[in-house]
């Protein structure tokens, strides 16, 4: 068996993420995927124990960092498997997506009410591309046929402002993979997955010359003046040996040096937007480096204390419909407020915007601490009454 990591690290990546009603199969299915790929060295194998492990854990909730990763011909994929008994908005900060994996199991629900909020969030949370998963065909005898289900599916996405009959959907059984089955509802619909994300999804540009930004996920390892750190970066490049920023909690900037950037168990000299990766940070204050902190080009971000959002979407608690996006909806509650981003949760209070109305749907807060802040940053603001979704536009 060919091993992995020799040229998957030269590819862009892409950044997925699989959701569906609880149960649908998304575990398997991501175990399956890493064990064909990994018959053509294009992946490590992992097993769904060791996957559902992590998410039993409570890894996927408080590590950010938590996901597996595969490539196709031309592109890198790093896939985080969402449980599907809660919306991630709802735990952690919204992180931001390129692709959406809706997988519905061929004897479950397909409904709008129960993808209303992984849909949703995703969709607020900058998802452009999407694709729809039938699995545990194998199970389909008699009940209803698999094209009702796909019917299903693409009236369900439309309810929820995706365009379901642009939904590539693939019908699989993650149980006839591991079976061995190779035909086409076995490693067949692995392929057909991979073929569909290489083909028929297209991904806005990045932009490599903005400055770098890299929120730290996880702490790996500390010893003296350098840190072992994980996470994504979110805007620019980073290259080995580069000087940049620590800009942590109180906004000071403590320089560091990148002396090290490892992707895949391989070394790499430089890495770009969408790239999750291991950063080596040299230089002093390193009790600096932590969750949280960002790295960052130097003097290119300042921590805020104002922020202005853009909301797009409203999840009520109890909530079963579809999003609900009349003036009504958008009334915050009086109460005290939770805003989530990516790498940080903080108290807020609004200072204006709590009954917006129309197109201009701005909410503007003044936040207990100063976090990073960056236009387009996915945001989640949790009030009484639900969870409104949306994106940073300003920030001071
Ligand atoms: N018959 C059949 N069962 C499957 C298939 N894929 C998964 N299952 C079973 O369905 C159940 C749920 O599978 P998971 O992969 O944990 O589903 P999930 O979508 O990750 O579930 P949550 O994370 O709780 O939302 C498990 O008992 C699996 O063994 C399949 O292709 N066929
Ligand atoms: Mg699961």
């Amino acid at each position: 068996m060919t091993s992995w990591g020799s040229t998957g690290g030269r590819k862009p990546a892409i950044n997925v993420g699989m959701i569906g009603p609880r149960g649908s199969g998304k575990t398997t299915l991501a175990s399956v995927i890493t064990k064909v790929l990994a018959g053509r060295g294009r992946a490590f194998a992992r097993t769904p124990e060791e996957l559902e492990g992590a998410t039993r854990r409570g890894v996927y909730y408080t590590g950010p960092n938590y996901h597996v990763e595969y490539e196709g011909a031309t592109r890198r994929y790093i896939h985080y498997d969402q449980p599907g008994a809660l919306a991630r908005a709802r735990v952690a900060g919204p992180r931001q997506l390129d692709v959406g994996v809706v997988v519905v199991a061929a004897d479950g629900p397909v409904t709008a009410g129960v993808l209303v909020e992984s849909v949703t969030e995703l969709r607020v949370a900058g998802v452009g591309a999407w694709l729809g998963f039938i699995s545990k065909v194998e199970l389909r005898a008699g009940a209803r046929s698999l094209d009702a289900t796909e019917a299903a599916l693409r009236e369900a996405m439309w309810t929820l402002g995706v365009d379901g009959d642009a939904l590539t959907v693939i019908r699989g059984s993650a149980r006839l993979v591991m079976e061995g089955e190779r035909g086409a509802l076995g490693a067949g619909a692995v392929h057909a997955y991979i073929e569909a994300l290489e083909r028929r999804v297209t991904i806005a540009a990045r932009d490599p010359g903005a400055p770098l930004l890299m929120p730290i996920e996880s702490v790996l390892s500390h010893h003296g003046q350098r840190c072992v750190v994980s996470g994504r970066i979110e805007r620019g490049a980073m290259s080995l040996h580069q000087r940049a920023s620590l800009l942590g909690p109180g906004g000071v900037q403590h320089p560091m040096t990148v002396a090290g950037l490892e992707l895949l168990g391989r070394e790499l000299t430089r890495a770009a937007a969408g790239d999750t990766l291991c950063v080596v940070t040299r230089g002093p204050h390193q009790d600096f480096v932590r969750p949280g902190t960002v790295i960052v080009a130097r003097g290119s971000l300042e921590l805020h204390r104002r922020v202005e959002l853009r909301i797009d979407a409203v999840i009520r608690a109890g909530d079963e419909d579809a999003p609900d996006e009349d003036d009504d909806a958008l009334v915050i509650p009086p109460g005290s407020l939770l805003l989530r981003v990516h790498t940080a949760a903080v108290g807020a209070s609004l200072l204006s915007g709590g009954r917006a109305s129309g197109a201009a749907r701005a909410v503007e807060l003044s936040l207990a601490r100063p976090v990073a802040l960056w236009p387009g940053l996915s945001a989640a603001l949790e009030t009484a009454g639900g969870t409104l979704l949306g994106r940073v536009t300003g920030s001071s």
